[in-house]
């Protein structure tokens, strides 16, 4: 549903994070692109206003565009808003099902939004966790609406109050209420019937219902499609009742997703679910954190930034970097770099954290993201002597036939593994004049991932990774 937006804004932060330095204009006219991105992709005209003011507020000072990666720190602080925006960053909130059973969960909103749909699908989440559920539908105005649900219950197996033809809405809720209430159900849903915001007698009924089952929710179902009418729409249902959440469905489907993200700023409200298909199991838990990635299509370096800073030690990082710096790094100081990558998530989990990563997907062969190398080279580094790791100089033939077979692998790639660390420190050394990889926080390009590949470059993206001073370079291609 981003699509249109993730391709805009990962063309404005390309630009971006492809220059070391950057001025206060360069910041302000990328501000100004990811302005019209928002309202190119239906965000409220507000909430795009509002959004640009907090990011330029932290964006534009001295300390940002000073910093070694002032571009990633900008997708860092947009990445930080956008999670604003869509709700904050704590967990996210479950559904207030905890109280005194039955706990009523009411679901409103218009015509063919998806009401019905999520009702069955909150009702077999709801089971899957082990709550009995019972459905019922209050839709008294559609023919065939309430066997609708009575057929989306038997597939998934939660019950559905029976059908008693003629009663009206708030007569079917004070029913429903003493059913569960006998049957022993957790959870009581309430589908309603669809309605249109300017037909006042269905907005009456809608409150009626409402104030007879008192539903610890009531869920607003939204279509993502719409647009803006679909804020608009929350606005006055939420005049009208006491919404407590906001589920948006059709997220699979291809819009401009903008009006969804206005919704959290302009209700309040918080998005508990997207609806992702048509199917039973098609409704996602909302997670601010996990959608904002998403729609910056930085891949998740934000993820990455953080597991990174959770797994590597910070004293052992500044050794490391002082190290670097000197040029002076060692084998026993390659192994922790080699245990890292595999502690923050493995060569692949860390391609596919990295932004620009799809652009160069294809030309990295899954031969050289095995895991199985950097664990056979830190298999080769364990069978070197202490006196061998501290000085890499003392490793001639006869010493690396023997550590070959003490790690079970060829001598060729004994001596490709020495060659690799040699020219990281070489690099490293460069690093230490200033000198950085590849031209600052920027992926490499495909020549250089390909040379990376033949244990030549080490070195990954240098990218401004607080805590990992540059990691070791991909592992050789086993054909060469
Ligand atoms: N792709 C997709 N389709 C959905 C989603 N949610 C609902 N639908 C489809 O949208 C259509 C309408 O869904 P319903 O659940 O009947 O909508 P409703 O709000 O109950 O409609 P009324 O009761 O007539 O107001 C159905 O064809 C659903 O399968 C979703 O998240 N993704
Ligand atoms: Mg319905």
């Amino acid at each position: 549903m981003f699509d249109v937006l993730t391709e805009r804004l990962t063309g404005v932060f390309d630009r971006l994070t492809g220059r070391g330095a950057l001025q206060a204009s360069d910041v302000e006219a990328a501000l100004r692109e990811v302005r019209v991105a928002l309202l190119e992709a239906d965000v409220a005209l507000p909430v795009a206003k509002d959004f640009i003011a907090r990011v330029q507020a932290e964006a534009v000072g001295e300390a940002v565009i000073r910093s070694v990666t002032p571009g990633q720190q900008i997708v860092k602080i947009v990445h930080d808003a956008l999670v604003e925006m869509l709700g904050g960053d704590g967990l996210p909130e479950g559904l207030l099902v905890h109280g005194e059973p039955p706990n009523v969960i009411m679901l409103a909103g218009l015509q063919g939004s998806g009401k019905t749909t999520t009702t069955a699908k909150i009702a077999l989440r709801l089971q899957k966790e082990k709550k009995r559920a019972l459905m019922a539908s209050l839709d008294v105005r559609r023919p065939a609406a309430m066997e609708q649900l009575a057929t989306l219950g038997k597939s998934i197996g939660v019950d559905v109050l029976p059908i008693v033809p003629g009663q009206m809405p708030a007569d079917i809720a004070r029913r429903a209420i003493s059913a569960a209430r006998l049957s022993g159900a957790d959870v009581l849903l309430l589908d309603t019937a669809g309605r249109t915001t300017i037909d006042e007698e269905m907005m009456r009924e809608a409150a009626d219902i409402a104030k007879v089952a008192k539903p610890a929710e009531i869920l607003l179902v939204a279509d993502s499609l719409t647009g803006q009418d679909a804020v608009e729409t929350a606005k006055r249902f939420h005049a009208r009742l006491p919404l407590t959440g906001l589920v948006l469905t059709r997220a699979d489907g291809d819009g401009r997703g903008g009006a969804a993200l206005s919704m959290r700023a302009v209700t309040g409200l918080p998005i508990k679910f997207l609806g992702v298909s048509e199917k039973p199991d098609g409704l996602e838990v909302f997670d601010a954190r996990r959608v904002a990635g998403r729609i910056l299509g930085q891949g998740d370096v934000v993820a990455l930034v953080e597991k990174a800073v959770e797994q590597v030690d910070r004293d052992e990082a500044e050794k490391l970097a002082k190290k670097l710096a000197k040029g002076s790094l060692d084998f026993a100081d390659l192994e922790k770099q080699l245990q890292q990558v595999l502690a923050i998530g493995g060569l692949k989990g860390i391609m596919g954290m990295l932004p620009g990563v799809q652009k160069i997907k294809n030309q990295v062969s899954d031969a050289q993201l095995d895991d199985g190398q950097v664990n056979r080279q830190i298999a080769i580094i364990r069978s070197m002597t202490k006196a061998e790791r501290a000085k890499p100089d003392l490793l001639n033939s006869s010493r690396r036939k023997r550590i070959a077979a003490g790690a079970g692998v060829e001598v060729s790639e004994v001596n490709r593994l020495i060659k690799m660390h040699r020219s990281m420190a070489d690099m490293a050394k460069a690093m230490g004049k200033g000198k950085m990889p590849f031209g600052g926080g920027r992926m490499p390009s495909p020549e250089q991932l390909k040379q990376m590949g033949g244990g030549k470059l080490p070195g990954m993206p240098a990218g401004g990774m607080p805590g990992l001073p540059g990691l070791p370079g991909l592992p050789g291609n086993k054909k060469n």
